[in-house]
């Protein structure tokens, strides 16, 4: 009878002991999700973090449809000499070694423009040229009309700078409005490696580049 009372309370305490035994691991498990679900917490703010970054870079990056806010980056940009910045915001990209020197020069060129001298814009889907109306000047005692251009490439991230153009009598006229003067098209302008294209229509090979853009791409 003492032997069987004997077992019965090693039975019960081997019960207890396995009881207590899963109780400490159930408590482990808990601690052990408790601890996950604080990294989870923890990494909220990362990914918070990751995503303002993202907006802001894309706001830094981001290229305008307006002609004037894109020369206005171009101009910040050319000034700090970011030619990463530059080169997101130009059609025709440039490495270091073929920009030395463009990124003064195009800061100084563009820094000049005032946007309200350009008052006419032509535009399609693809390009579009903003233009001065032609100013009166005096070249060697001779009055002549000179016209600025500025050339630009509607991609798919948005338009982007392609080139600037200086034009002056009798290089003014063009009569289907493409960035090309009639007489550079119909090869009137004594170049003698001047390649004809028709002076009535702006897209005289039908890939939807006018003339005048294409020669530039
Ligand atoms: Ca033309
Ligand atoms: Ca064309």
């Amino acid at each position: 009878m003492r032997r069987k009372i004997i077992y019965i309370i090693i039975i019960a305490i081997i019960v207890l002991v396995l009881i207590g035994g899963g109780v400490y691991l159930k408590t482990q498990n808990q601690t052990e999700i408790s601890t996950e679900k604080e990294i989870v917490v923890n990494e909220n703010p990362i990914v918070d973090a990751t995503k303002n970054n993202t907006v802001q870079k894309t706001e830094v990056n981001k290229i305008s449809n307006d002609p004037w806010e894109l020369i206005q980056k171009i101009i910040s940009a050319t000034k700090a000499g970011n030619l990463n910045d530059v080169n997101s915001l130009i059609y025709k990209k440039c490495d270091q070694s073929s920009c030395e020197g463009l990124l003064s020069g195009m800061y100084n060129i563009l820094n000049t423009l005032n946007k309200t001298d350009f008052v006419t814009k032509w535009e399609d889907s693809k390009q579009m040229i903003l233009l001065t109306a032609p100013k009166q000047e005096l070249v060697n005692n001779n009055t002549n009309y000179s016209q600025s251009l500025l050339f630009f490439v509607k991609t798919q991230t948005g338009l982007e700078f392609l080139m600037m153009s200086y034009k002056s009598l009798p290089d003014l006229t063009d009569s289907d409005k493409d960035g090309s003067p009639d007489s550079t098209e119909n090869c009137s302008n004594g170049n003698p490696s001047c390649q004809k294209t028709n002076p009535s229509n702006r897209d005289t090979d039908g890939d939807g580049w006018w003339d005048g853009i294409e020669k530039y791409l």
